[in-house]
Formats: structure tokens, C-alpha cells, sequence
């Protein structure tokens, strides 16, 4: 049965299948349904493949920080842009580790470390391996994201048991150049097939809130979901201001229900994805993270910074969550 927007459902209703052929109509159709109906749809695909009360907690490190070539114009650590960032080399494993057990204890089941290089280079690798298990060791989920990999260094990281690799394609195809000049969109996702090929989850998704249309946040989502597999994990930022980049210019703050559209079309098109809360929390009301929820996004993070810039107090979260009834890391 396909019902008027194209999903096509199986015998016990709810259950979409997975499909990597969207048609840009029919995420438009999606997007614009209805709000009670589009919702309606997220939730009821979201229950069918996740338990609807529970959110994942994940926590952020940035193992090195500043000072990278590329040009992505919305981001702190760039080397082209001034903006007051003070830069830091690579973090020691033993720091690392330390900090993964403090992210732990307060509720993080998953570790993502992230380093503001163009790629890493082998030795650079060597130690990022090592943290990779020495944070795996701790019962964490691990997580990296250090830009552009070889096959070579992908298949490194595997063996070193990493989980996931995040690597965002950052927006849509039409507006990837006002944003980023230095490494193409192919460049991206070469590397996301590596990381396929090598067996590690993929974790990619983007930011909304840079100065794009809705067509580019549904070209972005129609992107993701035409990727061979779909990513595991899809995590929407909403841009986090930063002083002196060129995104200043022409960043425009999302309509909150937007947002929520937006979260409810990727749990459609991409059915067993996690979705996760990204960037932009501080910005968002109690109520405009709990309709998100609603909509399909199941994944957060935690702590008060995510990598240079803010992110809401746990305490809030974890009243959030329990005001819910979500069950998470946070739990009182
Ligand atoms: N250098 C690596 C890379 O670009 O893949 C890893 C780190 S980078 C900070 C990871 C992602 O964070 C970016 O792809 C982008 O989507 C997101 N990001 C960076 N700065 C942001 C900001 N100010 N607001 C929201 N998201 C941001
Ligand atoms: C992702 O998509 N968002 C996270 C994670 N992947 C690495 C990073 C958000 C960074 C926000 C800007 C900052 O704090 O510097
Ligand atoms: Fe470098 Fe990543 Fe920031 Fe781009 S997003 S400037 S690659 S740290």
C-alpha cells in the first residue's frame, strides 16, 4: 500500500522501508503535509523502530583545536578567519581518557573526538587509534571525526574497534560552494565510502540556519538519503554563532516549527537513522526540543560546551528528559 505522499507501508502499518530513490516531490510533499499529519507520520515510523522514550547521550571533545586549512565558512577553528580562537595540538591520550570517564560518569554513553584537521597525518592516526580503544575500554561507544581518510587510514580506525565516523556533507549539493571552497562535496563523500568500506558506522548529516532556503534543507536530506546506505546516525546543527566568520553574513535563525518539519521529514526518509539534536540547543525552548523528540530526533549532546562553543547545562537537559519521561544517561 503507498499511501498519498509516496510511503509505502508494510503489513503491520508503520514500518517504511528503506529507500534511497526520494524524489525531491515527494520530500516536499512530506515536508509541507499538514503539522498534525506530518507528526502523526514521524512518530508513528519513529516507535516502529526506536523505543520513543528514550534519548541517547553523547558527548564532544575537541582533541585538537584550530588552526585548520579548510574554509568551511561557518566554523571557529578555521585557520582563513579570525575569530579569537585560542589553538591547542593534540590532546595526550591519558587527558583524553580522563575526560571520557568524567563524560561518563555524568550520563554519556558515547564519546565523539574531533580534530580541526583537513586530514590526519599516519603518526597523528597512530594516536588517535590508541585513544579510540583506550575510550572504548572505559564501556563507551566511540566516535571520530578528523576529516577527509584514505582507505588505508579507515581501515586503521577500524581495527582499533572505533564505532562511528562523523563526516558531514554540511548542506545541500546547490549551496555546498558559498560555504565551503577548499575540499568538494566528492571529497566528502569518497571519504564516507571509505569509512563504509572499512566496516565503521557512518555518522552525517549537516547544519540548517547558515542563510539557506528550505529547498537546500530538503536537497541536503534528499542527499543524505541517497547515500548507498543510509547513515547511521544524522546529526542536524543549527549554526552556533561565531564572531568573525563569513556565514555572520548571512546566517538567519530557523522558524522553530521548521526545524521541526524538518527533523519529522529525515525520520520518514531515512526510517532507522538516529536522528540526533545537534549544535543550536542553547537557542531552542523546553517545547521546541520536546516537539523535535516528538518528530523523530532521539540523540543529543551533552555538556555545557560542545567543541568551542555552548551547549545547555546538564541540568537543564536532564530536568528536560525527566520532565518527559525520557529515559537516558542523564536519568536522576
Ligand atoms: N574537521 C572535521 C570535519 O570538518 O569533518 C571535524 C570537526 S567539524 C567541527 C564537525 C562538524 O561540526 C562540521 O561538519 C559542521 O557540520 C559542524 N559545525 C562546525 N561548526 C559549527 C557551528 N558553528 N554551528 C553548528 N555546527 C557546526
Ligand atoms: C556534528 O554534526 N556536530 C558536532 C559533531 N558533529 C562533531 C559538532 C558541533 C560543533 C559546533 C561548533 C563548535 O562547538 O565548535
Ligand atoms: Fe576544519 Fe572541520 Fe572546522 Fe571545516 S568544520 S574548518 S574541516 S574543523
Amino acid at each position: 500500500m503507498v499511501d498519498v505522499v509516496g510511503v509505502e507501508r508494510n503489513d503491520s502499518g508503520n514500518s517504511a522501508p528503506i529507500r534511497s530513490d526520494w524524489k525531491r516531490a515527494e520530500a516536499e510533499a512530506l515536508y509541507g503535509l499538514p503539522f498534525a499529519d506530518l507528526l502523526f507520520q514521524a512518530q508513528s515510523i519513529h516507535r516502529s523502530n526506536f523505543d520513543p522514550n528514550h534519548v541517547e547521550t553523547a558527548s564532544l571533545l575537541s582533541i585538537k583545536t584550530g588552526g585548520c586549512p579548510e574554509d568551511c565558512g561557518y566554523c571557529s577553528q578555521s585557520a582563513h578567519y579570525d575569530t579569537g580562537l585560542k589553538a591547542a595540538r593534540l590532546m595526550d591520550r591519558a587527558d583524553v581518557v580522563a575526560t571520557a570517564q568524567r563524560a561518563k560518569d555524568a550520563g554519556a554513553t558515547r564519546f565523539c573526538m574531533a580534530a580541526a584537521w583537513r586530514s590526519p597525518k599516519d603518526r597523528d592516526l597512530d594516536q588517535v587509534c590508541a585513544m579510540v580503544s583506550a575510550v572504548k575500554g572505559l564501556g563507551m561507544e566511540t566516535c571520530v571525526t578528523l576529516g577527509m581518510l584514505t582507505p588505508n587510514q579507515a581501515a586503521r580506525l577500524s581495527e582499533a574497534g572505533l564505532n562511528f565516523y562523523n563526516h558531514n556533507v554540511d548542506t545541500s549539493p546547490e549551496f555546498y560552494d558559498k560555504i565551503i571552497t577548499t575540499r568538494t562535496l566528492q571529497d566528502r563523500i569518497d571519504t564516507l565510502a571509505h569509512v563504509r568500506d572499512a566496516g565503521i558506522k557512518v555518522c552525517c548529516g549537516g547544519i540548517i540556519g547558515m542563510g539557506e532556503h528550505i529547498e537546500d534543507r530538503l536537497g541536503m536530506l534528499l542527499l543524505l538519503a541517497s547515500l548507498p546506505s543510509h547513515p547511521e546516525s544524522v546529526p542536524i546543527n543549527l549554526w552556533n554563532e561565531v564572531k568573525g566568520v563569513p556565514v555572520n553574513d548571512m546566517a538567519e535563525r530557523p522558524d522553530p516549527i521548521a526545524l521541526v518539519r524538518l527533523v519529522a521529514t529525515a525520520r520518514i526518509m531515512m526510517p532507522k537513522s538516529v536522528v540526533r539534536l545537534s549544535a543550536g540547543r542553547q537557542y531552542m525552548t523546553d517545547e521546541l526540543q520536546a516537539l523535535c523528540f516528538l518528530a523523530g530526533a532521539s540523540s543529543i549532546f551533552i555538556g555545557k560546551v560542545l567543541l568551542t562553543t555552548k551547549n545547555p547545562q546538564r541540568d537543564r537537559d536532564a530536568d528536560l528528559l525527566d520532565r518527559l519521561g525520557i529515559t537516558s544517561g542523564l536519568a536522576k
